[in-house]
């Protein structure tokens, strides 16, 4: 029995094998399958996508437990945009820089209060292609004026955290994976794994 990540995201599934480092399960990723997987993600909100994510993967390799997750960034100020749309947010060709550089131009002049921003992350358990179980996790920030730091991907370079005054982009990977929206609902996941003895 194996846990199979259905991601094709380097980025993230760093931060998840780390997260889940301590359960006694193989961890692996879409990446390291035979069988590949085309995944549509035109859901209207983050569970429908994960949903979207998890059921191909889950009805071919029936006996392992399967984990998606859908996440983006919500910025209120923008009637919760970029959202489901995150990764093609600057349109065709985009890039986590083009997509930043989007957002810093749409709140171009907005005032402090108004750049309150939410990174959130829903993540879904399958097994036998049937849910078995959600989980959400939610990181609140604000946006940056600018571009900040190096690590993490996405918009980690323009969500600044006022608590640490850096970027998350400017955290250590085992900062950001203390607090990150993923984190939260991967250590819910983790906790249920343990208490069901997987
Ligand atoms: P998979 O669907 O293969 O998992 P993806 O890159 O398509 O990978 P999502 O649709 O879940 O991932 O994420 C959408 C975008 O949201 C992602 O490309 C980033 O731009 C942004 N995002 C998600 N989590 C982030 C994080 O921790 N830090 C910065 N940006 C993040």
């Amino acid at each position: 029995m194996r846990l199979i990540i259905a991601t094709k995201n380097e980025g993230k599934l760093r931060e998840i094998k780390k997260i889940l480092k301590k359960l006694d399960v193989p961890v692996i990723s879409l990446n390291q399958l035979s069988r590949k997987f085309r995944i549509r993600e035109d859901g209207k909100t983050f569970l429908e996508n994960a949903l979207k994510k998890a059921m191909p993967v889950s009805k071919v390799y029936r006996s392992d437990y399967v984990v998606a997750e859908d996440s983006g960034l919500e910025i209120k100020y923008l009637g919760a945009e970029p959202g489901v749309y995150s990764k093609r947010y600057s349109g065709r060709g985009a890039t986590d820089k083009k997509n930043n550089l989007k957002v810093l131009k749409e709140l171009k002049g907005a005032k402090k209060r108004d750049r309150g921003a939410c990174f959130h992350c829903c993540l879904v358990l399958f097994k036998d292609a049937k849910l078995v179980k959600s989980f959400d996790g939610k990181l609140r920030g604000l946006i940056n004026e600018e571009m900040r730091g190096s690590s993490g991907f996405g918009y980690d370079p323009i969500f600044y955290l006022s608590k640490y005054r850096k970027t998350v982009a400017q955290l250590p990977l085992e900062e950001k994976n203390k607090i990150s929206h993923r984190a939260k609902a991967f250590k819910k996941l983790r906790k249920y794994l343990i208490n069901k003895s997987i």
